[in-house]
């Protein structure tokens, strides 16, 4: 299916000036970072080539006001910092893994495929949302559940406005995202030991999917994602914990009951589907009062309290109100 742009207008060509040249004199600050970056012993292995690789986008900046849920003044990590400890399974198990292989990803053609409890399924190629959707910037905080955060500058869409193109029926009660499957290009995925059984899934209710902080991203930085972050298109759920925001997203399927995800399979007893950060429950082998802020090091540790819903609570907790959270995790 073919959908084509409302007014024909290259984004390129409605960027306002003084974002191009706010955006020039961020990545100017960028070479800075990476020498602060090797100082702390952090890998930089294959960011050149993958900064290079990234393209400007077009977006409306972030508008930077106390009371906007999306943003925040706290110290955003660096783009070196960003891209460079990921977690990112299907290219390995380790932080730095991402970064050194995701490289042999294929994100150009691009297509999302939606099934299930929707007025238009259909294979939706990357370029076609594009047009139809208006970027924007958001400064997230992202939690993962081994207990580091980092604040990230991402650049994308509302999920809300992808999920109304589709016009979902009213059995649409949750959605169920999947990760590309395709071994020859994701080594994590052909490695013998890996407890995953691919390809990696996700799920929101829908009302969460709803929520005006769901976010669907294709950039951060200003520019598109590298691939080691997700590239083409990823989640952003920021009140819960990191490993619902899925990455490089193929799929979206609207389903009447909750779908199974990658992690609540692996081990339910430690991942559940809710994963609303909340410091008051604790993972089975390790506290989540406490989070480590990105980048740390041994003489700055950064060591904060962890807030319920990540800090998101005054615009999310109703979605949750009467439910007991120690028992949905
Ligand atoms: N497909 C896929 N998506 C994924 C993961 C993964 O292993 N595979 N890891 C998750 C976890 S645990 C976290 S914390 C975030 C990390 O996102 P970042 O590397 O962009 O910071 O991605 C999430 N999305
Ligand atoms: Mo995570």
């Amino acid at each position: 299916m073919l959908i084509r742009s409302p007014s024909g207008i290259p984004s390129s060509e409605i960027t306002p000036e003084s974002v191009y040249l706010e955006r020039r004199q961020f990545m100017q600050g960028l070479g800075v970072g990476a020498i602060a970056m090797a100082g702390l012993g952090l890998p930089s292995v294959g960011l050149a080539a993958s900064d290079d690789a990234r393209q400007a986008l077009a977006f409306s900046p972030v508008a930077k006001k106390a009371d906007n849920p999306f943003y925040t003044d706290e110290k955003a990590a660096s783009f070196v910092e960003a891209s460079s400890y990921n977690n990112f399974y299907e290219f390995g198990t380790n932080k730095t893994d991402p970064a050194k292989h995701a490289h042999t990803l294929t994100t150009d053609p691009w297509s999302v495929q939606v099934e299930g409890h929707v007025a238009k399924p259909g294979s939706y190629p990357l370029e076609d949302i594009l047009k139809l959707m208006t970027l924007e910037e958001r400064i997230y905080r992202l939690r993962c559940v081994e207990a580091w955060s980092m604040v990230i500058p991402w650049v994308g869409f509302s999920l809300a406005d992808l999920i109304s193109v589709f016009e979902p029926t009213s059995d649409a009660k949750y959605i169920e995202f999947t990760t590309l499957h395709r071994r020859e290009e994701m080594r994590g995925q052909r490695s013998a030991f890996s407890t995953i059984d691919w390809p990696y899934t996700e799920g929101l209710r829908m009302d969460e999917a709803m929520n005006p902080l769901a976010f669907m991203s294709v950039g951060m930085y200003g520019k598109t994602l590298p691939n080691q972050n997700g590239a083409p298109i990823r989640l952003v759920v920021p009140w819960k914990y990191g490993f619902k925001s899925i990455k490089s997203i193929v799929k979206l399927r609207f389903t009447s009951s909750r779908p199974k995800t990658s992690w609540e399979s692996i081990a339910p007893s430690e991942y559940g589907f809710y994963a609303n950060v909340n410091p008051t429950v604790s993972h089975p082998r390790w506290s989540q009062a406490y989070e480590r802020r990105l980048p740390s090091s041994l003489l700055r540790p950064s060591r904060i309290k962890t807030e319920m819903f990540n800090g998101y609570g005054d615009q999310v907790a109703g979605l949750y109100k009467g439910m007991n959270l120690r028992r949905y995790y």
